[in-house]
């Protein structure tokens, strides 16, 4: 059989929907930041169905700044990949909306230099939370690799935040206009955040000048991006092939649904992605505690009781009876927490509660589990806030984080079959691997990372829950 390629064409008798325009008569026009499985699922997926209803040179660059073996297996195939969608049905789609990708350190100045030419007109980002290098207060941290690194040397960029800067910079000295810059990371604001980011690094490091033309000229829209996205398993292979009728070595597999909501300030252009169903609202920030609360609140909270009990996938948890009650009730809790909106949060419940359960997605708790210290406060900590201002249920809340510090303490002391990935795993584990009571436990974890568990939280009818629950966790 042979490989996926430009040069393919529909086999006859497979299902698969193929790219209905030319790719190749499509030029470039945005760079990606974080060419994962993630933005291959979504930005991407949507891009193609743009490129195909209104076409224009939308096609993307992804880059990966660390480096990548999806350069290596893409390249052969020219850049094509199948994308399998499961749920009740399998369908897969083969993608064309993806130009090239760059990788790995060694190629940051070509990726500079392909981010300054007038083509580039959106530069867009799934970097992880972690990846911004921000403090809990959105500022710059300094003790991040990158930031660090590029504070003392913005002329050779690391991270996205000196990138981002330093082609901005070049469009500003060779006259061209500023690019839009799009997050697609699950963090509050996440626009707003990143332009603050930028400006700040900017005022730090370059030119007055550059701060001017950043605020005049470059726009950075907030967005809620939503599709669950496992890394894929070995059977994608077998599905993409057996749809396609080619071998394709850079498959990938995501659930039916896709959501993307977007604030429709853009400097430069953009992909007609409307054409796809992405929504564009003048105001993210409804959607984005939905989904904030919700749906990632949710995850969190199965990722660290499945880690626990022991249930490799999220639909593991969903299958047990127990642990589904205790989402049921957490949904419910975000739900109230977030009031009354223009959108049916029950039936948005429901739909989450499908989408875990689906049995054709094997989504790794320890996958979500991931960076706690970086997720806990707009998923958990943010709607407890905001249910006890509301006065609604803030226990779901309070045992979440309770299941996360029990989640963290077993690995700390030695005890779990899981390894806790963390950018602040050591000091959590120096914290708390000597702890006994639960005060002590509690106190340690709050000490560790007061921007997961404010001290405000610690006293009062909060404390009290929290103490509640870690007790029984622990027991
Ligand atoms: C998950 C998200 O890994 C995680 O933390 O909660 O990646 C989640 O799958 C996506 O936001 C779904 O849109």
């Amino acid at each position: 059989m042979s490989r996926l390629s430009a040069a393919s064409v529909p086999s006859s008798g497979k299902a698969a929907k193929w790219p209905s325009y030319r790719p190749q008569d499509h030029g470039s026009g945005i760079v990606h930041l974080g060419i994962g499985n993630f933005a291959r699922a979504h930005l991407l997926s949507y891009t193609d169905d743009a490129l195909a209803a209104h076409g224009g040179d939308w096609r993307v660059v992804g880059a990966s700044l660390r480096g990548s073996p999806l350069a290596g297996l893409l390249e052969p195939q020219d850049y094509r990949y199948t994308l399998v969608e499961r749920g009740v049905e399998t369908k897969a789609s083969v993608i064309g909306a993806l130009h090239s990708v760059v990788s790995g350190r060694e190629r940051i100045p070509d990726l500079l230099a392909l981010m300054a030419v007038p083509a580039c007109r959106i530069v867009s980002l799934t970097v992880t939370e972690k990846g911004y290098g921000l403090t809990g207060t959105g500022r710059l941290d300094a003790a991040h690799p990158d930031i660090a690194q590029e504070l003392a040397q913005p002329q050779s960029p690391q991270g996205v935040i000196g990138l981002i800067a330093a082609a901005l910079a070049l469009r500003q000295q060779k006259g061209l206009p500023a690019f839009t810059v799009l997050s697609c990371d699950n963090l509050p604001q996440n626009g707003r955040r990143l332009r603050e980011a930028v400006l700040e690094f900017a005022a730090l490091t370059h030119d007055p000048s550059l701060v001017r033309f950043i605020e005049a000229h470059a726009a950075f829209p907030s967005g809620v991006v939503d599709r669950i996205t496992p890394i894929p398993g070995k059977e994608v292979f077998e599905l993409a092939r057996a749809e396609t009728g080619y071998d394709d070595l850079a498959a990938i597999e995501t659930e039916p649904f896709r959501q993307w909501i977007l604030e429709d300030s853009f400097c430069a252009g953009r992909p007609a992605w409307e054409a796809a169903g992405a929504l564009f609202v003048p105001d993210i920030l409804d959607y984005e505690r939905m989904k904030l609360w919700m749906l990632n609140g949710t995850h969190s909270l199965i990722a660290y009781a499945g880690c626990l009990h022991g249930k490799a996938f999220v639909r593991d948890v969903m299958a047990d009876p127990r642990l589904s009650e205790m989402v049921s009730r957490h949904l419910q809790a975000a739900s109230m927490a977030i009031g009354q909106l223009g959108i049916d949060l029950e039936t948005y419940a429901e739909t989450l509660k499908t989408r875990f359960s689906n049995p054709a997605i094997a989504h790794a708790t320890a996958q979500i589990a991931m960076d706690g210290t970086q997720k806990l406060p707009q998923r958990i900590i943010a709607p407890a806030f905001a249910a006890l201002k509301r006065g609604t249920d803030f226990e779901p809340f309070a045992f979440a984080i309770a299941v996360w510090i029990a989640y963290v303490e077993r690995w700390a002391k030695g005890l779990a079959a899981y390894e806790v990935s963390d950018p602040q795993g050591a000091v959590l584990r120096e914290e708390l691997s000597e702890t006994s009571s639960d005060v002590d436990l509690l106190r340690a974890a709050s000490a560790a990372c007061p921007h997961v568990l404010p001290a405000e939280l610690l006293d009062g009818k909060f404390g009290a829950a929290l103490l509640r629950h870690i007790g029984t966790v622990r027991a």
